[in-house]
């Protein structure tokens, strides 16, 4: 099979545009990562040539071996639909989990995105939490996320709860929470150790004054969840406009029946009185 007729290729190109289209993406803004399962590999890598190895920056050994759909650096989601081959790529570990090479598209040249090193080691940490469920990662530059980390404190019990509070769905999407990383300098390893530390106990990292981090089963959750941050982020964000406080919400003990209702566990860390 062509690659580019591949079920979760096409997955990934809808998944990037429909980023774009809700404005997360401004020019070569955010990335998307996609381990690919071991049978879709084996669909599609008669299209294969192997480029050389590359460093990849940071270690990964428990992706030895490992393939992934991976936007391009410097690459723009809304070119990724019109010509996916010169914007997107397939990507193989090596058996230590210290390289990476190219065997599929980027046919203009171009590596894998600034991004790599939090992407693999946000894999890293997530498909040993999922028990291999997981295999999407995708970075964002979401726009009330974003405004919010100049306003709130960046502590994870405060984001959480702030977030949870907007809409009811909330705590049933994402009953873990959300983690902060302070502003740090992309694209190396130090942010990419900072945010794989939050991946340990949630799906979602947001970076201060940049943008967010979510992590995934596959294109639909993942996309799914950092829509539904991202629309509580913008009704907190209209909430705050009106004025600083609030009338009335959802209290700490309508957190509980909510809970006990969708029978999900939501920490009582997250619960606290104001
Ligand atoms: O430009 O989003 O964080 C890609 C990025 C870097
Ligand atoms: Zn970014």
């Amino acid at each position: 099979m062509k690659v580019l007729d591949a079920e979760f290729v096409q997955g990934f190109i809808r998944m990037a545009n429909d980023g774009f289209l809700q404005g997360w993406h401004e020019r070569n803004g955010g990335n998307l990562t996609y381990r690919i399962k071991p049978e879709e590999v084996e669909a599609v890598k008669e299209e294969f040539t192997a480029k050389e190895w590359v460093s990849i920056g940071t270690t990964v050994p428990t992706l030895a071996g490992e393939y992934f759909l991976v936007t391009g650096s410097g690459k723009y989601f809304r070119n990724v639909i019109l010509n996916p081959a010169s914007n997107i790529a397939i990507i193989e570990i090596d058996s230590k989990g210290e390289q990476y090479r190219i065997v599929w598209g980027l046919v203009e040249g171009g590596r894998p995105t600034s991004e790599l090193p939090s992407h693999l080691m946000n894999h890293e940490v997530k498909k040993a939490a999922s028990n291999g469920k997981h295999r999407v990662i995708y970075h964002a530059h979401t726009t009330n996320i974003i405004a919010l980390t100049f306003v709130l404190p960046l502590e994870d019990r405060v984001f959480t709860r702030e977030l949870w509070e907007m809409a009811t769905e909330c705590p049933v999407v994402f009953p873990d929470g959300v983690g902060v990383v302070g502003w740090m300098v992309p694209g190396g390893r130090e942010i990419a150790v900072a945010t794989s530390e939050l991946m340990k106990k949630y799906d979602v990292a947001i970076w201060a004054h940049h943008g967010m981090f979510c992590s995934g089963e596959d294109f639909d959750l993942t996309f799914g969840l950092m829509h539904t941050v991202e629309k509580s982020a913008e009704i907190l964000v209209k909430m705050l406009s009106i004025r600083p406080d609030k009338l009335q919400t959802i209290t700490p003990q309508n957190f509980r029946d909510l809970a006990h209702d969708f029978k999900v566990s939501l920490p009582e860390e997250f619960l606290y009185e104001k």
